[in-house]
């Protein structure tokens, strides 16, 4: 059984050099941005006054394209501009630096792992990124500096194309919308590489990148850092290892028997310095704006105006979207 000593080891002694991992929601939540899945803190338990025909029609294309609104309205507490790094997102930089990082696929959209040093080359951000925007309808860039007023404001931003006026939309893969074509090519091309797969922070309720853990050679070890078990966890018997608990301290744990601790402290020093100085640049203030509860309060308040409209849309979804409500969500 390669138990997590043994794994290591084998990293040390350059046995194992391409290193697959897959990350989700988890490993940003120390950066101060909530999961969707956690009870009571995560974003759909916490969604609730906005009385939704579901949590994630917040992030469903079909709901998006018509009642852009809720989105818009949390958008000032979610967006991503202004966090900085966590010490996970540095130790997929210092794996990258130590030359045994094969590919991350995340499926986070906050661009935390750029951020950290990750070279661009070595990840795919399977859910798109926040970092860009477009018109929904005819596609035309929205300016970033434009993007940003609206979302100070929590007003939707429309495009200002003569005769177009469609909503924009971050280019953030919304559920009901088809993943990035990579997507495919890289897992074909670097999962049968894997000599190890780390996972990290995901309940694996998502599909198609939920997939990704199974299709990792027989025979290769899994190591999952997490809450909780997820996925098939656990099935492979002795080349499954669980640190189930936070991302950070597993990763501590992991770092300590490789012997890198300060060196990963110190990478993760460095990217929390150079985002700083990025939102300083760009006038991101940590402090400024309302939190995530004032936002959806806020706009729970204003849906009640408009309760009409969004009554009939509930009626709607509810009848149109109802086989995705049941288990597992697909892009
Ligand atoms: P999820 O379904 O909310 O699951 C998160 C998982 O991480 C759960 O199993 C939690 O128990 C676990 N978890 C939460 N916090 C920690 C922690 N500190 N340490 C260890 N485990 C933790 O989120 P997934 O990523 O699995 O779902 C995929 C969605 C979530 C993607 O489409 C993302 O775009 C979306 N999302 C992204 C962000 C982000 O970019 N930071 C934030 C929230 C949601």
């Amino acid at each position: 059984m390669p138990t997590l000593d043994e794994i290591c080891t084998s990293i040390l002694t350059q046995k194992t050099t391409s290193i697959v991992i897959l990350t989700g929601a988890g490993i940003s939540t120390s950066a101060g941005i909530p999961d969707f899945r956690t009870p009571v803190v995560g974003l759909y338990d916490k969604l609730t006054p906005l009385q939704l025909p579901y949590p994630e029609a917040i992030f469903h294309i079909s709901y998006f394209r018509h009642t852009p609104e809720p989105f818009y309205a949390i958008a000032r507490a979610r967006h991503p501009r202004n966090l900085k790094p966590t010490l996970s997102h540095a130790f997929l930089a210092l794996l990258a630096k130590k030359g045994v990082l094969r590919f991350v696929f995340t499926q986070n959209i906050d661009g935390l792992e750029i951020d950290a040093g990750v070279p661009g080359d070595k990840v795919l951000n399977c859910h798109g990124s926040w970092k860009t925007q477009r018109c929904f309808k005819c596609k035309t860039v929205y300016a970033d500096d434009l993007m940003k007023d609206a979302i100070g404001r929590g007003c939707v931003p429309y495009c200002p194309v003569e005769g177009c006026g469609g909503v924009v939309k971050p280019d953030v893969v919304f559920f009901g919308e088809s993943l990035p074509a990579a997507f495919g090519e890289m897992e074909s091309e670097v999962v049968g590489e894997a000599d190890l797969m780390i996972v990290m922070g995901t309940s694996l309720k998502v599909a198609p990148v939920s997939g990704v853990p199974r299709k990792v050679g027989m025979g290769v070890p899994r190591i999952l850092v997490n809450n909780d078990v997820v996925g098939d966890f656990g099935a492979r018997g002795d080349d499954d290892v669980c640190l189930i608990g936070g991302c950070d301290e597993g990763v501590r744990e992991i770092v300590r028997k490789l012997g890198w601790g300060e060196e990963l402290e110190e990478v993760w020093r460095e990217a929390v310095e150079r985002k700083e100085r990025v939102l300083e640049e760009e006038g991101w203030d940590d402090d400024d704006g309302p939190g995530l509860d004032e936002c959806i309060a806020r706009a729970a308040e204003a849906m009640k105006l408009r309760m009409g409209v969004s009554d009939g849309h509930r009626r709607m979804l509810e009848g149109h979207l109802a086989e995705k409500m049941a288990g597992m969500m697909e892009r």
